[in-house]
């Protein structure tokens, strides 16, 4: 049946199969309520993050570039334990501005390698394949759009080379340690023996340094929560407010879990599709953790899932680790 109303009728359609609708009904269905954090990426979203970036208080993206701007020879030098072609992965390869600093060390030494970036945007990797070999016409390169494991299972079956795969800018934060385990393990298990695997970690440090971080004074962090709401409004043709909402960072010392909550200011209910959703004033919604690491949780994790640490870069703060896992 066609319905009356064109506008709903688009709606639904939008809606069938979504994922990312499914994600947010079941989401906001939970008792506590949550909302993904992989969600927060739409255009606006990214453009958020890089405002994130640019401020004071967030200061890991400052520090992994530190670490790869000074130290891409020795990272270089650790990745290459053979003399054999290799494929550089990158898992959420973004615009690629540190690994940057490591394909230029790396075409500059005439190292035989292809760089293989892996994103769930699409536009970014169109946006790498226009650029990348403009300014590397010596890098052979090979975008995938799509999600992490997916594509590198594509990228183990089409190619024998072995792999040296980045997770760059603590996105592994993004999982509390119990998934950042499963993760891992599900990436050894797409490795041979020799593979290697390069994560990036934010290093516990200050409470009130790391608090700070997601809680800027000027609300560029609050914006890119509330963000996910106005996504939901645009996408599905939701009623939020995000003035009756408010954004709540904590940090937990002791575990070191940083988390971002929603606190819905007043009793309401939203529509969302057909689906009409209750909320109670200070009720609270879920948004994102963003895991801080000692070296020693990034020990356990590395043999919890299968990899032996081989190096530790380090910015001069010793606020972040990249650290080097071979399978
Ligand atoms: C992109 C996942 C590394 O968790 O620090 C920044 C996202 N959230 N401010 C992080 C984020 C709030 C960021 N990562």
């Amino acid at each position: 049946t066609v319905s009356q109303f064109p506008e709903v009728e688009k709606v639904n359609e939008r809606i069938a199969n979504n994922d990312f609708f499914k994600d947010v009904i079941d989401g906001l269905s939970s008792q506590p309520k949550n909302l993904k954090s992989k969600y927060f990426y739409d255009q606006a979203g990214d453009a958020i993050f890089q405002e994130i970036m640019k401020s004071p208080e967030y200061y890991p993206s400052d520090c992994e570039m530190e670490i790869f701007a000074e130290q891409c020879a020795a990272l270089a030098e650790a990745m290459m334990c053979s003399e054999n072609e290799f494929d550089l992965v990158e898992l959420g390869a973004g615009d690629a501005t540190k690994t940057k600093f490591l394909l230029r060390h790396l075409s500059d030494q005439n190292i035989k390698f292809s760089y293989k970036p892996i994103d769930i945007s699409e536009n970014i990797i169109n946006y790498l394949h226009a650029t990348l070999p403009v300014v590397f016409p010596k890098i052979q390169m090979e975008g995938f759009n799509g999600d992490y494991l997916h594509m590198l299972k594509k990228v183990s079956s089409t190619s024998q080379k072995r792999k040296v795969v980045l997770l760059l800018g603590s996105s592994i934060g993004n999982m509390n340690i119990g998934e950042a385990t499963e993760f891992c393990i599900k990436i050894r298990g797409t490795l041979s023996p020799g593979d290697m695997l390069l994560i990036g970690t934010d290093l516990r440090k200050n409470p009130s340094t790391i608090l700070a971080a997601y809680n800027d004074k000027e609300g560029v962090t609050k914006k890119f929560n509330l963000n996910l709401l106005t996504r939901i409004n645009r996408e599905f043709g939701a009623n939020f407010d995000i003035l009756d909402f408010d954004h709540f960072p904590t940090y937990d010392p002791l575990t070191g879990a940083c988390k971002s909550y929603l606190i819905c200011l007043k009793t309401q209910v939203i529509r969302i599709g057909s689906f009409a959703l209750s909320f109670q004033k200070d009720e609270v919604i879920d948004m994102e953790i963003s895991q801080k690491y000692t070296l020693e949780d990034t020990r356990s994790l590395a043999s919890s899932s299968g990899f032996v640490p081989v190096a530790d870069f380090y910015d001069k703060k010793k606020w972040f680790l990249d650290t080097l896992w071979i399978a």
